[in-house]
């Protein structure tokens, strides 16, 4: 059984997606950055172990990221999730968990890397949206891909309403990809190369707005 460690800053909705996919894993423990952190709660309910590490209570990013580090090594993780983590991690942080943190992002990279991704979209006009499952690595969200998820952009729609379209998807996605990671079906190749044995068809496509 693999040990998942999930860092999350707000509500968590993707972290709860996760533990109610029930994978044959161990969430071995929820960190936040922030002690208010709604998702906190979901985890203490569930009986998952919890920790705080409030950037706000370190002087650097490094002095926070190796606090951070020491906490998430505590529980021996097999793959990092960061679900709503919302602080840009240190080049030795993600040195440290090379090819075992990944983060899902609310875009389809490389499109709207960032924040504020679904009003730029909005404004941009495009069509399609959606979201990333990525590999984390020192250049800010440009990670080896591992799924997205596309929805329609509806010319009424406002970020918040595009938003809840793309969370639902992620809910979807991330469990999917924590799975395939864990069971090795994913993986990262020596060249930096995701690589996918089976999960793969040619089947499926979305075309918005829908043809006549
Ligand atoms: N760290 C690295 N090195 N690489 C990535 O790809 C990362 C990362 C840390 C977080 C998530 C990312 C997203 O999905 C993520 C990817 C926060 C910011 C940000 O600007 C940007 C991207 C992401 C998360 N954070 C501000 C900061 O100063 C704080 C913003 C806030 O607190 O609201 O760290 O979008
Ligand atoms: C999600 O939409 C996630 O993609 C996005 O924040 C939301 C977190 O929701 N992530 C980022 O914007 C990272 N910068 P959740 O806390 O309910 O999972």
């Amino acid at each position: 059984m693999k040990n998942i460690v999930i860092l999350i800053s707000g509500r968590g909705s993707n972290m709860q997606a996760i533990v109610e996919a029930n994978l044959p894993h161990r969430i071995a423990a929820v960190i936040s950055n922030r002690a208010d952190a709604g998702g906190l709660e979901y985890a203490v309910a569930r009986g998952i172990p919890t920790a705080v590490v409030s950037h706000r209570e370190h002087p650097t990013r490094e002095a926070f990221d190796t606090v951070l580090a020491a906490e998430i090594d505590r529980h021996r993780p097999d793959l990092v999730v960061l679900a709503g983590f919302m602080r840009i991690l240190t080049p030795g942080f993600v040195e440290h968990f090379a090819g075992r943190l990944i983060n899902i992002h609310p875009s389809l990279l490389p499109s709207y890397t960032g924040l504020h991704t679904h009003q730029r979209a909005i404004e941009d006009g495009v069509k399609l949206h959606g979201c990333t499952v990525h590999f984390v690595t020192a250049d800010l969200d440009h990670g080896p891909i591992i799924a997205q998820g596309a929805v329609p952009v509806l010319c009424d729609d406002t970020p918040d309403t595009l938003a809840a379209r793309i969370l639902k998807i992620e809910h979807r996605i991330y469990p999917q990809a924590v799975g395939w990671l864990c069971s090795g079906q994913v993986s990262l190749n020596a060249s930096g190369k995701v690589v996918s044995k089976g999960a793969e068809t040619s089947d499926g496509f979305v075309i918005s707005p829908v043809l006549e």
